[in-house]
């Protein structure tokens, strides 16, 4: 008799994952069959799937078939040849987290990783971190965009604790994965949150270390308080992953505002840009769309 289990990948690392199913972990091959979904994706399965397997021995399985995913977050791999990089399926909350200090204090890239969110049924969550290191004040006024749009924004320190209540809160109970650029603090946050976990950390020392990444695999760990969580290595680069399942009119996904405001536009594939009658445009000039923010949007629009 054969049995079929289903579990979780908690790990997955170039051919083999591991998952968690019934109490046991498993290390796992994919059946072959599956691989022909290889080619528009640089990972067949990610963090997150749901998977049914058949065990081989107490701890090894084979993969034979991957569940629908409720939701992903991918970005566009880097290279000439660009795929589909999935970071994570069948979350809840993407934890975008960016340092209150220069140089990574750059609003812009939070619009690119809000919108990889949202195309994938994600809801992003806005972490400003190292708080301690900053005007609260200042950097409260400048999140008060996001804000206003619904975007829950905490503000958190690691070292201090400042905000990890409010961090708690969203990853209570939930499947979450924390995102954002190297040495912004992902995996010192998951370890405010639980210290047994005991994550490595790292100080980014000049040029030395630079680009080097503290974390380099990711693991979905789940947390005492409920749920769980994935720390991911800092990524370089965050380019969006464009799919025949969205369209140019997605892009507006993360930009509410303008895209009420696009309605009136004298064209229905407005650009935005140089047409006539632009209402995007015209607000824009009435000063009542944030400059910035209509930059990014072009600049995301561009890179379609
Ligand atoms: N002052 C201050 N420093 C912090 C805070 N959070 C993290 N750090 C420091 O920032 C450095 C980088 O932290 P990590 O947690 O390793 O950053 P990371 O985002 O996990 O980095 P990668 O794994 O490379 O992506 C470490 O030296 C931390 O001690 C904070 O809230 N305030
Ligand atoms: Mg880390
Ligand atoms: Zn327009």
């Amino acid at each position: 008799m054969i049995t079929i289990l289903i579990g979780k990948v908690l790990r997955a690392s170039g051919v083999q994952y591991h998952v968690y199913s019934g109490g046991q972990h498993y290390i796992c091959t994919v059946r072959g069959k599956l691989r022909k979904g290889l080619a528009t994706t640089t990972n067949l399965l990610s963090v997150g799937d749901d998977v049914y397997i058949t065990p081989v021995s107490a701890e090894q399985a084979v993969i034979e078939r991957i569940a629908e995913r409720r939701s992903k977050i991918s970005r566009r791999s880097p290279g000439r040849e660009p795929k589909e990089q999935i970071l994570a399926v069948n979350i809840d909350y993407a934890v975008i987290v960016m340092a209150a200090v220069a140089p990574d204090f750059k609003k812009n890239r939070l619009d690119r990783y809000c919108e990889a969110s949202l195309r994938g049924k994600v809801k992003p969550v806005i972490c400003i971190n190292k708080i301690d290191l900053a005007d609260e004040e200042f950097i409260r006024r400048e999140m008060q965009i996001y804000e206003k749009l619904g975007n829950p924004v905490l503000y958190t320190s690691a070292r201090t604790r400042h905000g990890i209540d409010d961090l708690v809160d969203i990853l209570r109970g939930n499947v979450s994965v924390l995102v954002g650029s190297s040495g912004v603090g992902k995996s010192s946050l998951i370890n405010a949150v639980q210290p047994d976990l005991a994550l490595k950390t790292n100080a980014l020392r000049e040029s030395f270390l630079k680009g080097r990444h503290t974390t380099t695999s990711a693991e979905l760990v789940t947390l005492d308080i409920g749920g769980m969580v994935l720390d991911t290595p800092g990524l370089r680069e965050f380019a969006l992953w464009q799919d025949s399942s969205n369209d140019a009119r997605d892009i507006m996904l993360s930009f509410p505002e303008i895209e009420q405001l696009s309605r009136h536009c004298k064209f229905r594939n407005c650009s935005h840009q140089h047409e006539p009658g632009c209402a995007v445009k015209q607000a824009v000039e009435r000063g009542e769309i944030e400059p910035a923010r209509y930059r990014n949007l072009i600049k995301l629009t561009g890179e379609h």
